[in-house]
């Protein structure tokens, strides 16, 4: 059987190299990520390193800010909400984030081939590889490619099937110019213009079988989406962080030598591997980085000898086992009614022809596989967190500086983390939380005299936290932060960790909630409401038919500050502590503004039922409280549930969902309404319309939250928790009508497999690593479990079972319980 031919393979593959970016395979370990794009007779791997940032830590803090807040504040209670609007463009925004950067290429040109036959590239979610495979003149070639978390390279592997065989050369470039002594002080540069043959391109100094490229990141990128700003690529000496890339090229046979341009020759090798790394002068957020790359060049080193003295054998094993002991945990099929063998068609001709309306489970199953892989490649303790890219990013001025942008995209990033079994993953945002606590205490301070910290909604490896620059409507929203400890929270609840709770989740929780009791004033009826307030990104229209961003008491707003009261409620409780704090909270909640039905029936967005300016808006963000957040829900709030229902149906109906990431929150959304073939029918929307060949999702422009609000949506379809509740396939569509899980995550540290036939559940095993509790188990079919039938639920209707265990259970007989689905009703 070839590989081709594996049936219910985990693999991207394609019979041809990739001709653009978005067709390039992706690999990384965290930290260190690749493109690669298969070339025949030259293998591209665009590089990428996630500390490497433009910019430095600078105070980006206005101190005139506050001069405006009341006399804002004014306008808005008097109905003058344009005015407030203008005034805060003109005196209460910030400037925008830093830009996320490239790192360098890696090319490998392989001489000597004749005519190509049998090509195919493959990117393995299993192993995490990346390969590519070809005949020439009767020899089989084979690269692959991996990033190693355990060991913090890369690798490339090529070999051939005949010995002496492999004649090839090494170089690396960037798009970065190096520290020149000869060049001028400062260096402007446009993303565009930057290119490897210019005179002052990074040096490349091959040395034995090494080469090392040094550059330097710019010291700063303007937002430059409209293309009118003449310089906005700066490179300045001693200022900007330095990075180092090296490759040592180890042959099995054959001869090394040292080419005229940098690059490093081998003829007649059997086997070539070349391991890189690369380092970054990045010091912390709140520490100038190191301009001077001679320590990066040195740290590679050290990360080279550690990798080449295990050999290229024990690095592949080492990277499978570390790679498989997280992706293993979750295997799902899906089935429809028909049986097809999907992996025999290349993922780009398959993608086209689902997008023709052909049905294929198993590539739904790809699109949630790799929305895992990619947190795995992009998320690593100790590395940064996935930012819009993820990791993986070839432009000095990419698209939003493809930063972290917490109105929704950084969140849905780790949507999958806690359910999708890789909470590991989550950390690197856990951990960001933490330092944006610390530069949006000074805004929270300096901008609107609060305690606590505030963050807007974009955040850049600087952490800054102050509003961006541009517009109101999506640069004042001092919300982020409160969005971003959520996660937090979550956290607590998929572990029930209380010493995490105590010392990590719950003091920055305080510091968020603390500011959110400084923003709040009285609003009408005296209600408390945040003002100015916006809803993310979205205007509405003023009496006088102006569109408008800023009013008060927007429902995001208000589900968030409520959520978020509600969970240092129920932490000070847990915990015994703070009950000061805690009270206010609770007297701060009862008094905020609640949701309002508008007259469609809707969830109103806004504090007044204003007219919508874009009624297909991209954003959904009065939706929160149905997801991510829970305090809308089917059963609890029938009524909501409804109004959120009609909410999306308006948005859709007005052309919604549009991007690849709103479109991914859809199917969250649907699958909370516990509708399955809606949440489905934006699974195939988002494949079918807004996912690259490579099955990156599209914006467009590539933007990964697609991908990751994806697999959380598909995770979600399947399983829902909540605290004391789960249920089981809340929102399988008729599309899967066959198929199993396993290793899902739930609330409790529980983990879930399931097994469900002709659209009902057939078996389920749950175990939870908690000593001792209880949980309810909900199914819309009846089950049994432990010779106890589950009772119909009359009120709401499915059945129900209470599974309640203690530590002398645990000890006699573990915490598992196995769950039968019934044929009969009872
Ligand atoms: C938000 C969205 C945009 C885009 C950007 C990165 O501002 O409204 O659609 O995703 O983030």
């Amino acid at each position: 059987m070839t590989k081709s031919e594996r049936p219910q393979s985990l693999r991207l593959w394609y019979r041809q190299p990739a001709e653009v970016w978005e067709e390039a395979l992706p690999v990384g370990n965290g930290r260190l990520g690749a493109m690669v794009f298969g070339g025949i007779r030259e293998e591209h791997l665009q590089l990428n390193e996630d500390t490497l940032w433009s910019g430095f830590p600078r105070d980006g803090v206005q101190y005139d800010a506050l001069r405006y807040l009341q006399p804002v504040r004014k306008l808005i209670a008097d109905g003058k909400y344009k005015e407030a609007e203008q005034l805060i463009n003109a005196n209460m925004l910030g400037r925008d984030t830093e830009a996320y950067q490239p790192l360098g290429d890696l090319w490998i040109t392989q001489e000597g081939l004749g005519e190509i036959a049998h090509y195919e590239r493959e990117l393995d979610l299993l192993t995490g590889t990346a390969a590519v495979t070809f005949q020439s003149a009767g020899v089989c070639y084979t690269r692959e490619v991996i990033a190693s978390a355990p060991d913090g390279v890369m690798m490339v592997s090529l070999t051939a099937n005949k010995l002496g065989k492999i004649h090839a050369s090494v170089r690396i470039t960037s798009l970065h110019p190096c520290e020149d002594e000869v060049g001028e002080d400062i260096h402007f540069g446009d993303s565009s213009k930057w290119d490897s043959d210019k005179e002052d391109a990074p040096s490349e100094e091959p040395s034995g079988d090494f080469i090392t490229l040094t550059g330097r990141a710019p010291s700063h990128v303007e937002s430059n989406y409209h293309g009118d700003h003449p310089q906005s690529v700066v490179y300045e000496n001693d200022l900007g962080m330095a990075f180092a890339v090296q490759a040592r090229v180890i042959p099995e046979g054959g001869t090394l030598t040292k080419g005229a341009d940098g690059a490093l020759i081998i003829s007649g090798a059997d086997k070539i591997t070349v391991y890189l790394a690369a380092a970054t002068g990045f010091r912390g957020f709140h520490t100038m980085p190191n301009s001077d790359a001679t320590e990066s060049a040195e740290a590679c080193q050290v990360i080279l000898d550690g990798a080449i003295s295990l050999g290229s054998e024990q690095v592949r094993q080492r990277h499978e086992q570390d790679h498989r002991k997280l992706f293993d945990r979750v295997v799902l099929e899906l089935r429809g009614d028909t049986l097809t063998d999907d992996s025999v068609l290349p993922t780009d001709l398959r993608l086209e022809r689902y997008q023709k309306g052909q049905d294929d489970p198993g590539l739904e199953v790809l699109l949630f596989q790799y929305g895992r892989y990619l947190l795995m490649g992009s998320s690593r303790p100790g590395s940064q967190p996935a930012n819009l890219q993820g990791i993986w990013n070839d432009r000095v001025q990419p698209p939003w500086n493809s930063n972290y942008t917490t109105n929704i995209n950084a969140q849905m990033n780790y949507w999958p983390a806690e359910v999708c079994n890789l909470a590991e993953c989550h950390e690197p945002l856990l951990h960001m939380i933490g330092e944006v606590a610390r530069t949006g205490r000074r805004v929270a301070s300096i901008h609107y005299g609060a305690q606590g910290w505030a963050a807007h909604h974009n955040v850049d490896v600087w952490r800054y936290a102050g509003p961006s620059g541009g517009h109101a409507s999506w640069a004042f929203w001092p919300l982020g932060g409160v969005w971003l400890t959520a996660h937090l929270w979550e956290r607590y609840l998929f572990t029930l960790d209380t010493a995490y709770l105590a010392e990590q989740a719950y003091p920055l929780m305080k510091g968020a909630a603390a500011f959110c009791m400084d923003w709040l004033v009285e609003g009408p009826e005296g209600w408390l409401v945040t003002s100015p307030s916006t809803s993310p990104e979205n205007k509405f229209k003023t009496p006088d038919g102006e569109e408008c961003s800023i009013s008060m008491g927007s429902t995001m707003d208000m589900t968030l500050i409520r959520e978020l009261l509600g969970n240092c409620i129920q932490a000070a409780d847990l915990l015994e502590l703070d009950d000061e704090f805690r009270n206010r909270c609770e007297e701060t909640r009862d008094r905020l503004m609640p949701y309002q039905i508008g007259r469609h029936g809707q969830l109103q967005e806004w504090f007044v039922d204003f007219e919508e300016a874009e009624p297909g808006h991209r954003h959904v963000s009065h939706l929160y409280g149905l997801y991510p957040g829970r305090q809308i829900h089917i059963r609890d709030t029938p009524e909501l549930a409804e109004a959120a229902r009609i909410s999306l149906r308006r948005r859709l109906d007005h052309g919604g969902g549009h991007t690849g990431w709103s479109c991914a929150w859809l199917i969250n959304l649907y699958a909370r309404l516990e509708d399955g073939d809606a949440a489905h029918r934006y699974v195939r929307t988002l494949l079918s319309r807004s996912t690259y060949p490579n099955l990156f999702d599209a914006h467009p422009p590539f933007q990964i939250d697609g991908n990751f609000g994806a697999a959380a949506g598909i995770a979600e379809m399947l399983l829902q928790s909540r605290p004391g509740e789960l249920t089981l396939l809340p929102a399988l569509p008729t599309a899967w009508s066959e198929g199993q899980v396993s290793g899902l995550k739930g609330h409790g540290g529980m983990t879930v497999g399931m097994e469900w036939s002709g659209s009902r559940l057939v078996r389920a095993e749950l175990a939870t690593s908690i000593s001792a509790g209880s949980c309810t188990i909900r199914s819309a079919h009846p089950f049994s479990a432990d010779a106890r039938q589950a009772l119909p639920d009359p009120e709401h209707g499915g059945f129900i079972l209470s599974w309640i265990f203690t530590k002398e259970q645990e000890i006699t007989n573990g915490h598992t319980i196995i769950i039968k689905g019934e044929e009969q009703t009872i």
